[in-house]
């Protein structure tokens, strides 16, 4: 039977990945756990427990009274967000991760989810398409922290075989709860300013091109990839993982197509930085061949279904 503990459970993908995760073990073998504790009540589905990642105490109680067996440690501070204070930014993600990393080597848990990201990528990177293996040398302390992280989730699957997987994100969009403090977070926003009649001012170019995906296709990856036998998972650091690439413009078109009224500027500030060193598009093809991952959400698919649904979660 597994027990299974998220952590960062309350944010953009916790919030999606949690109901996935009861939906597949039930509620009563799911634990919620998240900084925000005022967030329990999103979580009458499943237990909640608050929890600071930082607090390594508290983390090895509840690892051992709820006998977990596996963690989905999603708790993080974004691209943007570490910009404004990267030391904090750097002990959080890279202390709560080597925490985990040790508590499951120690008590010999069964699994360790741990997302990265398309900020381990820098200047140097091939833009398009790319690769799996490739230059890297990100220039954001997000980036950096994600960097760092993949080289430590691979060192603990070959020193100490810990069965930790990882997906490199593209930007996550969906309707169901908001992000917070990441580049890619304008094409959450501007689904909001739409439905609600609002002007939107985008903080990138309109020719700002990134890798995005659509979170139905983001959750699909993440349990796709934690079920696939531990054979066929040949990357122990993180797999590149591609979906829909964009610029603010062509997002804008689609959602135009349903609200003729709608209407964008654009005033990049330092967030375009960020976007300028990260990738077009990326080459996912180790995903494909080694568990068979595939997408399934293009722009126009997404932009129908958020329009569709969006309305319902604001009310
Ligand atoms: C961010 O913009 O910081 C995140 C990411 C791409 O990891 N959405």
């Amino acid at each position: 039977m597994e027990r299974i503990l998220i952590t960062g459970a309350a944010g953009q993908l916790g919030s999606e990945l949690t109901q996935a995760l009861v939906d597949i073990y039930g509620g009563d073998n799911v634990i919620a756990t998240d900084i925000n504790g005022a967030a329990a009540h999103k979580f009458d589905y499943c237990q909640f427990i608050p929890l600071n990642v930082l607090d390594n105490d508290q983390m090895v109680k509840i690892i051992k009274e709820e006998k977990v067996t596996q963690i989905y440690h999603l708790a993080a501070i974004l691209s943007a967000t570490s910009e404004k204070n990267p030391l904090f930014a750097w002990k959080l993600n890279m202390d709560s991760l080597l925490s985990i990393l040790e508590i499951a080597k120690e008590y010999k848990l069964n699994k360790i989810y741990w997302p990265s990201s398309i900020a381990v990528f820098g200047p140097s990177t091939p833009m398009k398409n790319t690769p799996q293996d490739c230059v890297m040398d990100p220039n954001t302390v997000y980036g950096i922290s994600k960097q760092a992280g993949e080289r430590w989730c691979e060192y603990y699957f070959q020193k100490y075989n810990v069965d930790v997987r990882s997906l490199r994100y593209p930007g996550l969009i969906g309707y169901k709860s908001l992000p917070g403090g990441g580049t890619t977070d304008y094409a959450v926003d501007i689904f909001h300013k739409a439905i609600e009649g609002e002007h939107f001012e985008c903080f990138l170019r309109e020719d700002s091109y990134l890798p995005m995906m659509y979170m139905p296709d983001a959750i699909k990856a993440t349990i796709d990839l934690m079920h696939a036998p531990a054979e066929k998972i040949k990357v122990r650091s993180s797999y590149n993982l591609g979906g829909i690439s964009f610029s603010p413009k062509e997002i804008y078109e689609s959602i135009k197509k349903h609200h003729a009224d709608f209407e964008i500027s654009y005033k990049p500030d330092f967030r375009q930085n960020i976007a300028d060193t990260w990738p077009d598009s990326i080459d996912d093809s180790a995903a494909r061949n080694d568990w068979g991952w595939e997408h399934s959400y293009g722009l126009e698919d997404m932009t129908k279904d958020i329009l569709a649904n969006l309305p319902t979660y604001l009310v």
